[in-house]
């Protein structure tokens, strides 16, 4: 089934907002394959965001995200990588509109407290990227309540 990674960052960690994150993915049945707490080195954070490298914004965006531990995640289930996007709102808080993730909990485009892949091909980058060392193999008892 279809993955996607989804990472808190720094700034979702130190305001609390760990467990309320998770709960919108885990109420919507989406399962959780892949989860840990860590600091990134700056050459790490700079191949995440590899693709933005020209922007002007990409050296306060890295030194954000080397601040502190980030949350880094699997999330798997039908067109969870739309879907996840979805439930995380527009990038711009000010855009995110009342009920996503952004919408609700973070103000500036700069400290929007989530990440998303924005595409499968990404997805499966960036999953390989953040857990070289695989991911849980485990199914969901409650698969066929949320599936028909
Ligand atoms: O995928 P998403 O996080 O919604 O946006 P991206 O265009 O991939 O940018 C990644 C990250 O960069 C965004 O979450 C905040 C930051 N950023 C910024 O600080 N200023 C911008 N004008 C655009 C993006
Ligand atoms: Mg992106």
């Amino acid at each position: 089934m279809e993955q996607s990674f989804i990472m808190i960052k720094p700034d979702g960690v130190q305001r609390g907002l760990v467990g309320e994150i998770i709960s919108r993915f885990e109420k919507k049945g989406f399962y959780l394959k892949g989860m840990k707490l860590l600091t990134v080195e700056k050459s790490f954070a700079e191949k995440h965001y590899a693709d933005l490298s020209a922007k002007p914004f990409f050296p306060g965006l890295v030194e954000y995200i080397v601040s502190g531990p980030v949350v880094a995640m699997v999330w798997e289930g039908k067109n969870v990588v739309v879907t996840g996007r979805k439930i995380i709102g527009a990038t711009n808080p000010s855009d995110s509109a009342p009920g996503t993730i952004r919408g609700d909990l973070a103000i500036e485009v700069g400290r929007n407290v989530i990440h998303g892949s924005d595409s499968i091909e990404s997805a499966r980058k960036e999953i390989a990227l953040w857990f070289p060392e695989g991911i849980a193999a485990w199914h969901s008892s409650q698969h066929p309540w949320i599936y028909e």
